[in-house]
């Protein structure tokens, strides 16, 4: 997911997301102007991702059982979230709200719980159209982000993408460095686990994002392959992250799709990914990617991304 949000961006305080303070409320104000030239490189480098390891391999998977015990071998489940019950787990997800276009000039209003449910066994992120359409506000959807943070482990999410019925859906599984707060981006790390933009059937897309290798540069680090029954069925996007290497697979961890390997001199700058990264599930509507060919208003909508389960594991020290 794609989050340019500016060097002078300023995470809202614990103490505004409390009171409700809205992000558009913030001063952004020299953020967009400064930024708007900007965004010809963030459209454009966003659009043609570039192939950067193993050949694709078309597969679809079944919803699998749930796992017995929950560990995998040396992989002991330190966290997860199978969507059992009714409602979502507030202890463990946190709502991010806001409609100031998310460094994107995506449309969607995020709310606060409204557009997100739990039930069947699956989180639901619901998008909508609110408004007459084509612009900023018109819209609400969902973005959660995991209250704990994990350093290093094996990360799978089971997922289903929404049904295609059009363009301009950005829905994206993915984590950010929790420096974020505070702090800037894309310093902090971004992995981005599995992004689906639906002009593009059947495909998907996972990348790193870092202060060396970034949109912005033209040196980002990513990867997207067809991928029948992304919209279909429940698919496994998984991560194994380690001291020295980020592996993306799909299914199982013998279908491997990308892996950026730690740089052999690292830096903060190349590597920032030794300290802790919360996770995010979201979907976005229209923005400088999700809405490059347009936004289907007619088609789309409602729009549902599933989630089955997050599960963490990490190895015994
Ligand atoms: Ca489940």
């Amino acid at each position: 997911m794609l989050i340019y949000l500016g060097n002078d961006f300023s995470w809202p305080s614990p103490v505004q997301i409390f009171i409700g303070v809205s992000m558009t409320r913030l001063p952004r104000i020299k953020y967009f102007v400064g930024l708007g030239c900007l965004s010809f490189l963030f459209i454009g480098c966003a659009e043609e991702p570039v192939a950067t390891t193993t050949p694709p391999t078309a597969f679809q998977s079944q919803r699998p059982a749930p796992l017995v015990g929950g560990n995998q071998g040396e992989w002991k489940l330190v966290w997860a979230d199978e969507f059992d019950g009714t409602s979502i787990d507030t202890d463990k997800w946190a709502f991010e709200t806001g409609q100031h276009g998310w460094g994107n000039n995506e449309w969607q209003n995020y709310t606060d719980g409204e557009n997100a449910s739990v039930s069947d066994g699956t989180l639901k992120i619901v998008a909508k159209k609110v408004g007459p359409g084509q612009k900023a506000g018109d819209y609400t959807s969902s973005r959660l982000n995991s209250k704990q943070s994990f350093t290093y482990g094996k990360i799978e999410i089971n997922a289903k993408m929404p049904d295609h019925k059009g363009k301009g859906l950005w829905p994206a599984i993915w984590m950010l460095g929790d420096s974020i707060r505070g702090g800037k981006w894309p310093d902090c790390g971004e992995i981005d686990i599995l992004e689906y933009v639906s002009f593009q059937e059947d495909t998907i897309h996972c990348a790193i994002h870092t202060k060396a290798n970034n949109h912005k540069d033209k040196t980002q680090v990513d990867f997207h392959q067809k991928f029948e029954g992304a919209e279909e069925d429940f698919n496994v996007y998984g991560l194994i992250w380690t001291e020295d290497q980020l592996v993306f697979y799909t299914g199982d961890p013998t279908k491997v799709k990308m892996t950026f390997d730690r740089p052999k001199d690292f830096t903060p700058e190349n590597w920032p990914f030794d300290k802790p990264e919360f996770l995010l599930l979201n979907m976005a509507v229209g923005g400088g990617w999700g809405g490059k060919e347009g936004v289907e208003d007619e088609k789309i909508f409602p729009a549902t991304m599933e989630i089955d389960y997050v599960r963490v594991f990490q190895k015994s020290k």
